[in-house]
């Protein structure tokens, strides 16, 4: 490929992988700024999280009308968002919308499978490798690759006996599933699985939910979205999203989080905070003091007032035992955000199968086999998680300077500058990666804050007469230890999450998102902007 790369002529500036949110502002960001680009993406659409995941129940857990792009004031004085939070479909419904809008689909390439990114260190120039003999050249590569989109698949001992239906969760069919009447079980019990159970209950003959380990669930209080909400929302547009990319979370929080510690106040008026945000819903109730996510006498304040709901709602006292077995810090996995999740449990069509104790041993024709006994299922809807913030990357057949792979870089775990670049991979970049804030925040308008950063520093290299850019070994390694430390000052690394790489066996354990918040993280990304993008070298 390296001789390829010094034949042809260039095809692009830039080659995007991803034509989900990330990929397309990058796509638009660089046509701005006066770059050619090119997206590929697998799928036959855009959206791409948002186009894979259309399990049912699959819906936004951050509100709508922050889970959406920020760059454009007539896009969001246009669009108007039905619900606080928004399902799979009109999410779909809005990415299309832009990729319309903004005239970008013809610069999209779908159905195109990445099978190697290769650096030419002679020229400076990267060689993609398609599926099908395809193969591009660029100067730069952009992975927007998604930081949950390879899902886990199952490999569960007698998978190929089943003679039912059997249904990944990311990889949910495009035709309607008929779920009327069967017997259903789902293993699983994420954000993904929470969604499912809630919506398949109301459809399945039966529903049987194999239950490992319990997540912390908190009510979305979803709503429709009324005209006058709507009104005034887009009256202050622009002063929300000022303020959202200055906070933690990358979008406002309500102000009946305290900013107290949780111990500084009575009982009775933690209670009423834990209580006023419960019913204000959605995942910043791990916020509603200020030290739940870092202290642990705090943090069982706030677990102790989700177990009194859990038991206060489920009539079955073995189910509320099985839910309420929690084995980490409320909010260190990724809290749920459900409707009705808990309820669904009084169901009498729905039951929890505790596989903690009793594990799924494996698949017959007819079900699922646990040590102690046999299940009878018509369909298995597999909800295992994803190979998250480092998967997509790690199969992407990426290789550096000096023939250097990734997957070789990153044995011992993942490390970039900002979550950005890589040192011994020149000229490549990745949206919303390993040491950035990422999946801790909104993901929109993290992704909008490294793509514009991005293209930043691709105008800087220009202006210089560069086209070689690349993050230093030593302010990577830095960077990356600073990730953890800081990681390790709260709770987070306490628990077995997919942001430690708990969750696939074999994956190395490091901390992978950046703890700091979005607002924080601006902060350092300016200051490495107007230090001219100190710990990069141009050349
Ligand atoms: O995945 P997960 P997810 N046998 O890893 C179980 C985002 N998201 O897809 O914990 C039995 O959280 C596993 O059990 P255990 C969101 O960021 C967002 O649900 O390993 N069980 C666990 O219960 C979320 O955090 C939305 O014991 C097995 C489950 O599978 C992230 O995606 C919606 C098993 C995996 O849970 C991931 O959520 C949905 C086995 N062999 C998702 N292997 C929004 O609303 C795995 N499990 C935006």
């Amino acid at each position: 490929m390296t001789d390829l790369a010094a034949d042809r002529q260039l095809d692009h500036d830039v080659i995007i992988v991803g034509a989900g949110f990330a990929g397309l502002y990058m796509l638009h960001r660089l046509r701005s700024a006066g770059f050619s680009a090119r997206v590929l993406d697998a799928a036959d659409g855009v959206g791409g999280t948002w186009y894979w995941n259309r399990y049912p129940g699959a819906r936004c857990d951050v509100q709508s009308f922050d889970y959406s792009y920020s760059f454009s004031d007539e896009l969001q004085q246009d669009w108007t968002w039905s619900e606080r939070y928004a399902t799979q479909p009109e999410i779909l419904r809005y990415i299309e919308h832009v990729a319309e809008r903004f005239d970008l689909n013809r610069d999209v390439q779908l159905g195109a499978t990445v099978l190697g990114a290769t650096f030419d260190d002679a020229h400076s120039r990267w060689t993609i490798e398609l599926e099908g003999g395809q193969h591009l050249v660029s100067t730069y590569v952009v992975m927007a690759t998604g930081c949950l989109s390879v899902p886990k698949r199952p490999s569960f001992a007698g998978l190929s006996d089943f003679k039912g239906e059997t249904y990944i969760s990311g990889e949910w069919p495009h035709h309607p599933v008929q779920l009327s009447g069967k017997r259903v079980g789902i293993i699983g019990t994420g954000s993904t699985g929470i969604q499912l159970t809630t919506a398949i209950a109301r459809e399945a003959g039966e529903l049987l939910l194999f239950h490992r380990t319990p997540n912390f669930s908190l009510p979305a209080q979803n709503r429709p979205l009324d005209e006058e909400f709507t009104r005034e929302l887009k009256s202050q547009y622009d002063q929300r999203r000022q303020e959202a990319r200055t906070t933690t979370r990358g979008y406002p929080v309500p102000p009946i989080l305290s900013d107290l510690s949780a111990l500084e106040v009575e009982h009775e008026q933690r209670l009423e905070v834990y209580e006023a945000v419960w019913r204000n819903g959605g995942p910043v109730f791990t916020s509603s003091f200020a030290d739940l996510l870092t202290n642990p006498e705090a943090n069982a304040t706030a677990s102790e007032f989700v177990r009194g709901k859990i038991s206060s709602i489920v009539q079955d006292p073995a189910t509320v035992e099985a839910l309420t077995r929690f084995d980490h810090p409320l909010g260190t996995r990724r809290p749920c955000v459900d409707t009705g999740y808990y309820e669904t449990f009084n169901q009498p069509n729905v039951a929890l199968v505790d596989v903690h104790d009793d594990p799924i041993v494996e698949i017959t024709a007819d079900g699922i086999r646990t040590a102690s006994g046999s299940y009878d299922l018509d369909v298995i809807v597999f909800a295992l998680g994803f190979d998250a913030m480092t998967g997509a990357l790690l199969r992407m057949g990426i290789t550096g300077q000096d023939g250097t792979t990734l997957p070789e870089r990153w044995s011992d775990g993942p490390s970039a500058y900002l979550g950005v670049a890589m040192s011994g991979f020149p000229n490549l970049f990745t949206v919303t990666g390993p040491g950035s804030p990422s999946v801790l925040t909104n993901m929109v308008m993290a992704i909008e804050q490294h793509v514009d950063w991005i293209t930043g520093i691709l105008e800087f290299a220009r202006d210089q007469g560069t086209d070689r850019v690349e993050a230093d070994a030593d302010t990577e390694k830095l960077w990356t230890q600073h990730v953890v430390a800081i990681a390790d000052e709260t709770l987070f690394p306490r628990a077995n999450s997919w942001w430690t790489g708990a969750n696939i066996p074999g994956k190395p354990r490091v901390f992978m998102p950046y703890v700091g918040g979005l607002g924080q993280f601006q902060q350092v990304l300016d200051d490495v902007r107007t230090h001219g993008y100190e710990g990069f070298s141009f050349s």
